[in-house]
Parts: C-alpha cells; structure tokens; sequence
C-alpha cells in the first residue's frame, strides 16, 4: 500500500447467512477493523464496509430447512452478525445487505451496463453445480465425477438458460493487470497462482439461473422475469453499491479500495471475476486485495457436524476481546494458515502481553509511585538515555512499511522491540540504584523513557488492542488521535509531565484453559512423527531384518511422495529450527509446510528450490501453524541436507 491517497477504503466480504459467524469471519473482520483503525489514526479520511450476502439457493435452501420465509431467516442471521461485530467494536462505517434496495438497484444498473458495453450474451449452460460454493465447475475438476473440488460435497447436473459474461474477453487484461501491479495481490504467492490459473484458459461466466428465485431480478429494460443474477455477481457489486453505484454515487469518490480484505478460498471470485467486472463497468481496479490463510481446530475444518466450531465471542469474552485479536493477529503469519488452541492463545497472554507489555507498566507505575509520588517529568530523558530512544525510533520506523505489506504478525513482533528496550533500559540502569547513589534527576529521566516507550508503543497497538492501549493511555495521562501519532509515535516527542493514574494489572495470569468444553480437541495433536514409530513398531511384529523393518511394495505405495517447488519461505519467529514455506506441490493450492530445517538452511536458500515432498501425511501443528506434509532430508553428524531430484521436474511429478 502506498500512503498516498487522501481516502481509504477498506473492505471485508460479505458473510453468507447460513450460519452463524465463526472464528474464521471474527478474523478476517478483525484484521480489517485494525487497517481502518490505522489509517484513521494516520490522517486518512476511512470508510469500513461489512455486511452479509443474503441471496441464492444456500440461503433459501437454509431457511426451507427451518421452516422460516427466506427474508425473515435472512433478517435473523443478518443481525446475529451485526450483533457480533457491535459487540467487538469493530469500527464499520457502513453494513451492507444484499438484500438492500441500494444495493439491488445497483446491481441491475451493473448488469444494464455491462450488457450496453457488449459483455453479456444468452445461452444454455449445462454444467455441475455446488450449492454450498455457489460456484459451477467443469466436469474435469470432479473429483470421482460426482463432488466439489473445493468443499467435497456432492454437486448436481444444470442444464437451463443463462446470461453470461464474457470472462474470456478479459484473459490478456487481467494478465496485464497482476504483471503491472506488483502488489495488486498480496501475499504475492497467492498472486502466482491467479496468474497460473487465469494463464490456463478463462471461460465464459453463467451470471443468472431460473430453477430458483431467491435473487436481484435482470433489469425491467431485459424483461426477463425468470432469470435472477447469480450470486457471485450481486454479491460482489455490494463493494461499489455500498458507496451508492446505481444509486446516488455518493460515496464513489472513496472507490477504489485500498484494501480488499479477503480469505484465500474466495481469491478467484476477487482476483479475476471481480476486476473484470469492473474493467467491463469502466471502473478502476481495488489497490490491494489482500487474502489471508485459513484457521482449522487440530489441523481439521471447522464445522458444525464436527462440532469444532471454535465461537468468538466464546473466547473473547472467557480471554478479552483486545487479547483475543492480539493473538490472531500476532500467531499466524498473514497468508498462512493457523491453527486455535487455547494453549497458544494463554502464552500469547501470559508471555508478550503480561511479561512484555503489563510488566512494563507496572514497573513504571511502581517506580514512580515510591520514588516521585506518582510524578513523571520528561525534559532530562535524552541527555541520559539517547541511545535507547534511537533505537526505540528506528524499530517505530519500521512499522508502517509492514502494516502496508500485510505483515502484520511483523509489525507486531517489531512493535515489541521498543518494549525490550525498556525493560533492558530498567535492568541495566537500577532505578533503585540511581536513587540510593542521589542520581535522582537521573532516575526521573529513566521513568520518562520507559513512560513515553509506553505511550508510543500503545499507540502504534492501538489499531490491534484499541481498549487495552485507551488504558494505558489514560494511565499516561496522554489521547491515542492522529495528533499523538504523529508527534509522539511517528515523531519524538515525549510526553508532558504527568502523575500516573495507577490501575488494576491488565493481563493477569491464566494458569489454565478457560473454556473446558471446547479444551478436548485441544489435545496437542499427534505429531506426523509418531505416527511414523507407531506403523515401524507396527510392521517389527510382523517382519524385521537386522533390526529394520520390512514393508511390501504396496505399503510402500501408500506413502505419496511428490517433487516441490518451494515458491515462498520464511523464517518461522521466535523458533531457531523452523522455516515456513509454501510448496508447489501441482495442486490448485501451494502446500505450507513448517520444516525443521533451520540450522543448515536460511530461507533464501530454499527459495525456488525443488524438494520431496511426502504428501499423503495427516495435517500436523508446529508453533501454531498447520503443516501439510513434510520434506525427505537425510541427516548425519555433519549435519542435514535436502533429498533433491538430479534435474529439474514438474512440481506434482510423483517419485516412486
Ligand atoms: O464466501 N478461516 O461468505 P462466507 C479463516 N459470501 N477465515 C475464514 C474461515 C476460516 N476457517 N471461514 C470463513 C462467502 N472465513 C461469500 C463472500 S464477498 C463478495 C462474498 C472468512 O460466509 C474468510 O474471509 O463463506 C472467507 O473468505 C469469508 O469468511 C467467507 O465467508
């Protein structure tokens, strides 16, 4: 993202009212509300928009089960979520429906235009079709001719009438699109894989059905009664119809977006549908569209069926909301996938935030409390302590660049270097010390250090833990606005002088889960390793031959190993064995795999190398992160290196 623009606009996807939200929606909500709370705080004139997609067959079929009327059903869970995100405070500044009368409005407007532009023709679709995804796919991409690719339910056979849009028109735009704009889609590796797809052939796109009426009918000008839109296309429209496209225009001048936040199973329907709707409407193309990884329990999908739904507002209110986004935010690399534990989420509490954070402050109050009752006086901190403030400004430096990349569980990590300046800067210098030796100018200017560290560190955290920083704050004596963002965060101001308010410690200890009913799944699982032990001890019963375990060739045959190309790799922080990559396995989706590999390899040295992939292994967690295979390395005591194929193959190229 560049800071260029006066306006920013920032969107979430609309939420399906099928059901009701989800950790999954809480995060991609979350992470939006820290963009809009951020480029509020930096002077941007922001526009938030949410909201629910209430059409289509999911939904109607959703509300038949109930026995409700389509409307009133889509009114329950349209609320539930609005409800929810009041409840957090998420800082929206408009929640769409598509059930608005705006919004249809400019759906049609849409339609009207793209037809005028020469973009839409009539004809007969037959194809599958998966409820759950709304999506069609081409018979090719069944898997065992019958189910959905993406979600694995079963689909069903279409044949009827269709508008459709003439997607393949714009194959060589959109290339030119991804090819011109570097961060057009971040992370840039999920930006391969539109190319890859969009570069094997785009087809014609069906945009309306007539086997159900749960829907935007065509504009009266087509008369047409029988058709209605296909979901994809009036949903999302609601990015522009939120600003008044086909209505008043009102708000258009905040188009285009800044940043399109999104999860990665809806990438397509945002990277290639959506900007060629928009070059056909002659409307200019979102800055960044921004998908981020998915969120499993125990390296499994969440669902009702399986009863692993992991409820937010469960979590935030047993471990505080601030906490809880902390965690989100701070756990996952964005674009990675994650997985919820508990366990994870109280160290996050009890190390960065209670030992790091709360500590700090509580340090301060107590500092100045016994030795200034309360005071905290500023105008002697750089004579002492310029060193440190210069390393406090060129970590606050750094921030902005990653928040604008999407990385944001670096910005955090960055954010907390000024905190370890300052719980050094009190280690080293002994304020007790300099007090019992009469260094007491000196002392002060120690508390005003750790003090203006506070200040702008909770700042800089506020966008992330908005009610957490407004405390610590208040304590300081000082308001969180663009004013002290600029001075005091950006800039080197420090505070005025101040008595410190003194409150209650903000993130006591948890000494264990506070959620039991949803703690089983928890379980640390079962690492890919012992499953391994677990067939070796297995098959030593029945065969062995100078201590090594004999299989046959169709045990053998089991194990899926397959030639990677490593398209993206990072350092997993904090962790002095692991790296995080993202391996192209020749699948739709690149594999991310946490390999232990640290020691004998930096991450820029497997970038764009080829590996073995052992691919059939069950999902394990690492740190956090979901790891969906693992790589073949032979070890000895002068160290590890990676089993390679001699010349270079297809990724996907099966080894056996
Ligand atoms: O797809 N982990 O709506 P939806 C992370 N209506 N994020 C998750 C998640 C998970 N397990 N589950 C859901 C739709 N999400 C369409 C969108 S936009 C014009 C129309 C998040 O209710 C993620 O952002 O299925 C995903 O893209 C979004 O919820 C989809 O929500």
């Amino acid at each position: 993202m560049s800071n260029s623009c006066e306006k920013a606009y920032i969107t979430t996807p609309i939420y399906y009212v099928n059901d009701i939200a989800h950790i999954g929606h809480a995060y991609t909500t979350i992470i939006a509300d820290t963009l809009a709370r951020y480029s509020r705080l930096a002077g941007l004139e922001t526009f938030f928009l949410t909201g629910t997609d209430e059409h289509g067959q999911k939904i109607e079929e959703a509300a038949k089960k109930r026995g409700e009327s389509t409307q009133a059903y889509a009114d329950k869970i349209s609320a539930t979520f609005k409800d929810l995100w009041d409840d957090f405070d998420i800082s929206y500044d408009k929640f769409i429906r598509t059930t608005d009368a705006d919004h249809m409005k400019g759906v049609q407007k849409a339609f009207s235009t793209m037809h005028a532009n020469g973009d839409i023709y009539k004809d007969t679709y037959k194809g599958h079709y998966c409820i759950s995804c709304e999506t069609f796919f081409p018979e090719i991409q069944l898997v065992d001719g019958e189910f959905c690719p993406e979600c694995g339910k079963s689909t069903s056979v279409v044949e009827e009438e269709s508008y459709f849009f003439k997607l393949s028109a714009y194959e060589d735009k959109l290339l030119a699109w991804y090819n011109d704009t570097p961060d057009c889609i971040l992370p840039r590796s999920k930006k391969n894989e539109v190319i890859r797809f969009v570069e094997g052939g785009l087809q014609d796109l069906s945009i309306t059905r007539t086997s159900f009426d749960w829907g935007v009918k065509l504009p009266a000008e087509m008369n047409d009664p029988k058709h209605v839109m296909y979901v994809w296309l009036d949903a999302l429209m609601n990015y522009v119809t939120a600003l008044g496209y086909g209505t008043d225009d009102a708000n258009m001048d905040y188009w285009p977006a800044r940043v399109q936040l999104i999860g990665k199973d809806i990438l397509r329907f945002h990277a290639i549908y959506w900007p060629a709707f928009l070059m056909s409407l002659g409307l200019p193309l979102p800055k960044h569209i921004a998908a981020h990884g998915w969120w499993t329990r125990d390296g499994e999908k969440m669902s009702k069926s399986k009863g692993n739904v992991v409820n937010p507002k469960e979590v935030a209110d047993a471990y505080g909301l601030d906490n809880f986004r902390y965690f989100m935010l701070r756990e996952v690399p964005f674009g990675g996938d994650g997985d919820f534990s508990q366990k994870a989420l109280i160290d996050r509490i009890n190390s960065d935030l209670g030992n790091d954070l709360g500590n700090l402050l509580n340090r301060v109050i107590g500092m100045s409390g016994k030795y200034f009752d309360g005071k905290v006086e500023s105008s002697n901190v750089a004579k002492y302590y310029q060193a440190e403030l210069d390393e406090v400004h060129a970590s606050l430096d750094k921030l902005e660049p990653l928040l604008y990349e999407m990385q944001i569980h670096r910005y955090l990590e960055e954010l907390w270097r000024p905190l370890t300046v300052a719980n050094r800067a009190i280690d080293k210098y002994e304020p007790w010390n300099l007090m019992k030796n009469g260094k007491e100018e000196e002392a002060m200017a120690l508390n005003g250090l750790i003090s203006a560290i506070l200040a702008k560190v909770s700042i800089m955290l506020y966008p992330v833990m908005p009610a957490v920083c407004t405390k610590i704050a208040n304590a300081l004596h000082f308001n969180i606005n663009a004013d002290s963002f600029e001075k005091i965060a950006k800039g080197t101001e420090l505070l005025s002088p101040f008595t410190l308010t003194k409150i209650d410690p903000l993130f006591p200890r948890i000494e264990e889960p506070l959620l039991t009913q949803i703690e089983p799944a928890d379980k640390p699982s079962k690492s890919a390793g012992d499953d391994k032990k677990k067939s070796v001890a297995k098959s030593k019963e029945s065969n062995e031959t100078e201590g090594v375990a004999l299989i046959g060739i169709d045990q053998f045959f089991q194990t899926s190993l397959k030639v990677g190309t490593v398209i993206e790799a990072q350092e997993v922080p904090k962790s002095k064995k692991l790296l995080l990559l993202q391996v192209d396995v020749g699948e739709a989706e690149p594999r991310q795999i946490v390999a232990g590999i640290k020691e004998w390899y930096a991450a820029e040295d497997m970038l764009n190398t080829q590996v073995c992939v052992v691919a059939n292994l069950k999902p394990a967690k690492l740190m956090g992160m979901i790891s969906q295979g693992m790589l073949l390395a032979a070890k000895d005591e002068d160290g590890l290196c990676m089993i390679r194929p001699e010349k270079p193959k297809t990724a996907g190229t099966p080894i056996g």
